[in-house]
């Protein structure tokens, strides 16, 4: 991946993402690393919330605790840095056993400076907010000013540095710079500063990089990108002022570093300012890779609770040159089913949102309130995974794989978000046992995927009340795949390569990963293989080996 940064020699335990032919790990202590996070509630970042924190880490079995530093904590006087918190978190993060993810939390946080410090936020004339078309000024920091960017990128160079010098063992292994930047309310900034950068010609780069207008003259960004001009701008801008940071973070020491998208529905998305304006949303993802090199990887916020949109952004953000990792997932229970699509996708890693005690819910967004029914669906994964993390995040990095989840959503009207509109599916008056399946093609052999049936005999699949199945599958090698699910039925048969052999379970192995090495508990036969892998109250870890046979 362009880290774009030339270190004189390269440390292979320093934390790093490494790629192979459009796959990716994120490599902490010199070993893949699948990060199981918990993400706390906004506003955590004080020591006096940390005992609301670790209980829910440790009752999901997170390996990854997910959490702010605000700039108003760290500089609230300018020039007078303060990263007591930090040290703090770090302590106690070690005493858990818990790696770190970090969430510089400044110049932008959902469009916004609320966590800048006052004497940022309060000067509107050494840091200019953005102003819309028709004059008025919107709460929201313009990209377009060397004030704000210089001031920001300080303190996110102190932070770095604080880190270098007191994180000797690499609790924290990536960081978020910035959160969910855009604007809302305005395509871009429409001051007379911005003005006279959108008349400059658009810079070469983005032609170059993003190839979509290749062969087209140079021009201004009204020419060159006419409709989409506004947005376009915005987006080069702020990734730009990102990215400045990012650099100058790196060079003190070269965390993973990534943004995170407060997402358009792919489906239905409405107009930039509708939804945060300028944020790398799936539309301007390569302008945003041409603008910000040193962010390592751009990853969504899942709030949406179907099935159709929650699977759909992972295609659009899992790419050869974008690891996808699930910056934030909402906590509620039908979101749990979706770490399998993750997984299936390649995810460096998922961290669902609001996990703490703190007796706060970002409900309709995430669960109503916090207990052990909204921990235990990701804690059964977890526990799965987190015993095997480095493990899958190796197969995950060199095989292929596929992740399914429960594709008929059980939620109720009322759960559907305001911006889902447009990509919820319509009720069905009858239930139709082929919505409930899925097939894969996986090259020889065909994998097929039913949810909500009995596990003895052909009963079609009614779908799980409520929707919570999923099932992951990687490639081992010829005919072998390692297969893990959880309420659904996994089944194998001839692809057209096989078509007309006579096929079988060779074997099925329940086991797990020690040290890199599988280690063989039983064979599943019988009632456990005869009508497909039936996977039920718990995910299993199972390795497969299908064969033919002739028969003359
Ligand atoms: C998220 C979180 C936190 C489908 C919301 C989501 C977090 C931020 N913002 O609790 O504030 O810091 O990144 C915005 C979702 C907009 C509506 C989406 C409906």
């Amino acid at each position: 991946l362009a880290s774009g940064v030339a270190t004189a020699k390269v440390d292979q335990t320093f934390p790093h993402i490494d790629s192979n032919n459009g796959r990716h790990a994120l490599m902490v202590d010199g070993k893949p690393y699948l990060i199981l996070a918990a993400q706390t509630n906004n506003s955590a970042n004080y020591a006096a919330a940390l005992p609301d924190v670790w209980p829910v880490v440790e009752q999901m079995q997170a390996n990854t605790l997910v959490i702010p530093v605000a700039w108003e904590q760290v500089e609230p006087q300018e020039n007078a840095f303060d990263f007591s918190f930090v040290d703090t978190l770090i302590a106690q993060a070690r005493e858990q056993d818990v790696r770190l993810v970090l969430l510089w939390f400044a110049t932008w946080k959902n469009n916004a400076p609320h966590y800048a410090p006052s004497w940022v936020k309060l000067d509107n004339q050494r840091f200019p907010r953005v102003k819309t078309e028709d004059g008025k000024t919107l709460n929201s920091l313009s990209p377009h000013y060397r004030s704000t960017l210089e001031a920001d990128k300080k303190a996110f160079v102190q932070l770095m540095r604080h880190l270098k010098k007191v994180d000797r063992e690499r609790t924290v292994i990536m960081v978020q710079v910035q959160n969910e930047v855009g604007t809302y309310g305005s395509a871009r900034d429409y001051s007379e500063t911005a003005e006279e950068i959108f008349q400059q010609p658009v810079p070469q780069k983005l032609l170059t990089d993003a190839g979509r207008k290749a062969g087209k003259e140079p021009g201004n960004w009204e020419t060159v990108f006419g409709e989409d001009a506004d947005e376009f701008f915005h987006a080069w801008h702020i990734g730009r002022y990102v990215d400045e940071i990012a650099e100058a973070g790196k060079k003190e020491y070269p965390l993973p570093l990534y943004v995170n998208v407060a997402l358009r529905n792919p489906f239905n998305p409405g107009q930039p300012g509708q939804y945060s304006s300028g944020g790398a949303t799936d539309n301007v993802i390569p302008i945003w890779k041409s603008a910000a090199p040193h962010i390592d990887m751009i990853s969504p916020d899942i709030y949406f609770r179907d099935h159709k949109t929650a699977t759909r952004v992972m295609e659009l953000y899992a790419r050869d040159d974008n690891p996808l990792y699930i910056a934030e997932i909402g906590n509620d229970q039908p979101y749990a089913r979706y770490f399998f699509d993750a997984l299936g996708h390649g995810a460096l890693g998922f961290a669902p949102f609001g996990m703490d005690n703190t007796k706060y819910s970002n409900y309709p967004l995430g669960a109503k309130t916090m207990d052990e029914t909204v921990i235990k669906p990701f804690a059964e994964l977890y526990r799965v995974f987190g015993a095997m993390g480095a493990e899958w995040a190796e197969i995950s990095l060199n095989h292929r794989t596929w992740g399914f989840s429960e594709p008929v959503d059980t939620y109720s009207a009322d759960k559907a978000l305001w911006n889902a509109k447009g990509s919820d599916g319509e009720e069905k008056p009858e239930k139709d046992p082929e919505d409930n399946t899925q097939r894969q093609d996986l090259g020889d052999w065909t994998a097929e995927i039913t949810y909500g049936r009995p596990a003895f005999w052909i009963e079609p699949p009614k779908g799980n009340s409520p929707a919570s199945g999923g099932a992951v599958i990687a490639e081992l090698g010829k005919d072998e795949y390692l297969v893990v699910g959880y309420h659904a039925r996994v089944n194998f048969s001839p692809s057209k390569e096989l078509v007309g052999e006579q096929y079988t379970f060779e074997r099925v192995e329940e086991g797990h990963f020690d040290d890199g090495e599988w280690v063989f508990e039983r064979v599943w036969n019988g009632d456990q293989t005869d009508w497909g892998l039936n996977f039920i109250e718990q995910p299993h870890v199972l390795k497969v080996k299908l064969a033919t046979y002739k028969t003359n």
